[in-house]
């Protein structure tokens, strides 16, 4: 049976497309969820596609990702990476591969936003493609996934 990836998505980024074009882009949440369907597709894989404007239902996702032996998680917790202990150490408890992604580049904004409770407890971090990430995020999962079965996925 496929393995399945989990998409998880944050706070707010039901918005996506609809405010903020010039920092987020056009593309909307929907759209994100066929350009990850289409890339977990690639690579056999089964998708799992979540938003969530509250932090313990992520925890929970988190959990049930692990408890369901994800292929892997990409996750994009909006405003929670810069705040949630909560998240972070939800993913440090699971052997699940985690990847963050950010839409924009969280480095080239504000201060409050350069800290990353993620990155630390993360497989990689990427931000700053727009929402071309979620595809590079399942792509890179695809290929540690490859390199630790010598090839079998
Ligand atoms: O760049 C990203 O993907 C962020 O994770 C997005 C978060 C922000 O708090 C992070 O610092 C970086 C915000 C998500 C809110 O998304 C919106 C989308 C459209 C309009 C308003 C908010």
């Amino acid at each position: 049976m496929a393995k399945t990836v989990y998409v998880l998505n944050g706070p707010n980024l039901n918005l996506l497309g609809k405010r903020e074009p010039e920092t987020y882009g056009r593309a909307t949440l929907a759209d994100v969820e066929k350009l990850c369907r289409d890339a977990a597709a690639r690579h056999a894989l089964a998708l799992e596609f979540r938003q969530s404007n509250h932090e313990g239902e992520i925890v929970d996702q988190i959990h049930e990702a692990h408890g369901k032996a994800a292929a892997g998680i990409v996750i994009n917790a909006g405003a929670y990476t810069h705040t949630s202990v909560a998240i972070r150490d939800a993913i440090a408890a699971v052997t699940v591969p985690v990847i963050e992604v950010h839409i924009s580049n969280i480095f080239a904004r504000e201060s409050f936003r350069h800290l990353s409770h993620i990155a630390p407890v993360a497989k990689a971090s990427l931000c700053g493609f727009g929402v071309a990430g979620y595809a590079l995020a399942i792509d890179g999962l695809a290929a540690l996934s490859a390199a630790r079965h010598g090839g079998r996925s």
